[in-house]
């Protein structure tokens, strides 16, 4: 017998239903943390080879399911993947994915193109079909994608920045060329994400990490109507995790808009925001990353403690609030799992 996907403990965490425990999984659980990972990478060649080989990225998925014995699968691969899809130039090097020809101009926005899922990412639904064949029963399978702000950051700056000068100056001073970028984005998000959902994810994350270097005012006046417009063309039948990185002075807007869940930053105490926003919101999170580079036995006092604030209400998943850092030992990875499953009892 097939389980079904609403009865998967993520699915039912995420539709704040009681559980005997809460669901546990990581941001990046797939990384280069796992010398089993790093064994995949080394063999495909690369990082995008990893992605646009379904039998890599698939494996890789797997992997820490089978070692940790996490309650979800997210599917291995990246934000910038429909970025490339677009036409943008990406690529990959010790620093990290970049793209070499930033977007800078109307006319490069309007160059990017519409994209079909199927035909210019068909190995993200390939790989997903592979993970749900060999993924164990009660598993359930997440997707993602950036959200049209985060990408247009990334687009318009052409890397990862600290002040995102150029993306700051297009949205104040050539506000059309931005929002024809982002409605050009939330298009191509929306549509990524009806794919992965049609594939076997089960629920979808949409992360927005750079939305929080923008003050209140700004992030509604430029990142939360696209984010909404993607969130309300996918409707609620898949649950949807919004998360911010340092999004904390955000919160009140993230659960406004409409999000089924909203993914914390290590920075927000989350007792608090279960106070707050508990019966509208599941609330994911939220343990430093930087917590696993401590003892196991260290791991495992904070995560039962971070798990005694929350006091078993319900919508809670427990992961991360960013992601794992690739100097993590794994045992304290298992560690930290290990914390939601012996709830159990
Ligand atoms: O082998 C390697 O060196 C790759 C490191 C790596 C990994 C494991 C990158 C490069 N991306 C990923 C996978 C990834 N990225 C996943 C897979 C699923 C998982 O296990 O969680 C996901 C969901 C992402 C999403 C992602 N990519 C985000 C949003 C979440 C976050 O961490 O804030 C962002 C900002 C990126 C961009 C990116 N990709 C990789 C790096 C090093 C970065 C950050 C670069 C920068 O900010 O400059």
């Amino acid at each position: 017998m097939t389980m079904r996907s609403e009865d998967r403990l993520l699915v039912r965490a995420l539709r704040r239903e009681v559980l005997p425990r809460p669901p546990v999984w990581l941001m990046r659980q797939a990384g280069r943390y796992l010398p089993e990972y790093r064994a995949v990478r080394q063999k495909a060649g690369g990082f995008l080879e990893m992605i646009r080989a379904p039998e890599h990225a698939a494996e890789v998925t797997l992997q820490p399911v089978r070692r940790f014995g996490v309650d979800a699968a997210i599917l291995f691969s990246d934000i910038l993947v429909p970025l490339e899809a677009m036409g943008m130039h990406l690529v990959f090097d010790e620093h990290g994915p970049s793209f070499p020809e930033p977007l800078r101009s109307r006319a490069a926005i309007d160059a990017l193109r519409d994209v079909d899922p199927e035909r210019a990412m068909g190995f993200v639904g390939e790989a997903l079909r592979r993970v749900r064949r060999e993924l164990p029963d009660e598993t359930a399978l997440v997707g993602f994608c950036g959200a049209p702000f985060t990408l247009a950051a990334y687009a318009i700056e052409g890397q990862g920045a600290k002040s995102f000068a150029a993306t700051r100056a297009m949205l104040y001073r050539d506000t059309s060329s931005f929002e024809a970028l982002m409605g050009k984005l939330a298009t191509v998000v929306a549509r990524h994400l009806h794919y992965q959902i049609a594939h076997g994810a089960e629920a979808v994350v949409l992360f927005d990490t750079w939305a929080g270097t923008l003050g209140r005012d700004d992030y509604l006046r430029y990142a939360a109507p696209w984010t909404r417009a993607v969130l309300n063309e996918l409707g609620g039948a898949t649950p949807r995790v919004l998360f911010v990185h340092g999004g904390d002075h955000l919160l009140d807007d993230l659960v406004n808009t409409g999000a089924e869940a909203i993914a914390l930053d290590w920075r927000t105490p989350i007792g608090g925001a279960f106070e707050r926003f508990g019966e509208r919101v599941a609330l994911q999170g939220n343990l430093d990353p930087a917590a696993l580079l401590a003892t196991p036995d260290e791991v495992t006092r904070r995560t039962r403690a971070l798990l005694d604030e929350v006091a078993g209400r319900p919508g809670h998943v427990l992961n991360l609030g960013h992601g794992v850092f690739k100097e993590t030992d794994p045992e304290c990875v298992a560690a930290f799992v290990r914390c939601a499953k012996e709830r159990e009892r």
